[in-house]
């Protein structure tokens, strides 16, 4: 399989609770590199166009209030299918139907409060990564 990137937020009930090196380290136990890292306060505008895809869903307004909530870490993550392996890591949306060892089921609150975001395709994650990151910021 190809090396591909992804992108990634360790979201704000996690950063809150001083989990993004336990998260960082299922990533990189698992063979994804972080060759990109930032800790930022979103604004509601990029919460809103990030989740744009959402706006018409019931919870979008609750999903931005918690995304601006407090500090977010936005990531590369670099690895063979980083795509389908971060989703893999990550587990369900919702915490009581995700797999054991993964980051949800181990870290997660709610279905809202889930701790991590992860691109769902190759396209999206280069989107997604754009919104972010200026081309020199990630160093693979
Ligand atoms: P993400 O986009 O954050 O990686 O998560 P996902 O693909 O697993 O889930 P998605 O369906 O794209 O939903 C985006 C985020 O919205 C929040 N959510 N709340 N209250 C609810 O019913 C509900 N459903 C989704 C979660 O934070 C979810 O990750
Ligand atoms: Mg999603």
């Amino acid at each position: 399989m190809a090396i591909e990137r992804t992108f990634s937020i360790i979201k704000p009930d996690a950063t809150r609770r001083n989990l993004t090196g336990a998260i960082n380290a299922v990533f990189e136990k698992n063979g994804l590199r972080i060759v990109a890292q930032k800790r930022i306060q979103m604004t509601k505008a990029q919460a809103e166009s990030f989740y744009g895809v959402h706006k018409e869903r019931g919870f979008f307004n609750d999903l931005v209030s918690f995304m601006i909530s407090g500090p977010v870490v936005v990531q590369v993550l670099e690895g063979e299918g980083a795509v389908a392996k971060n989703r893999e890591l990550m587990g369900a949306t919702n915490p009581a139907n995700a797999a054991e060892g993964t980051i949800r089921k181990l870290f997660a609150e709610s279905i809202e409060a889930n701790s991590v975001h992860g691109s769902d395709s190759a396209e999206n994650a280069a989107i997604e990564i754009a919104y972010f990151f200026a081309g020199a910021e990630i160093v693979g």
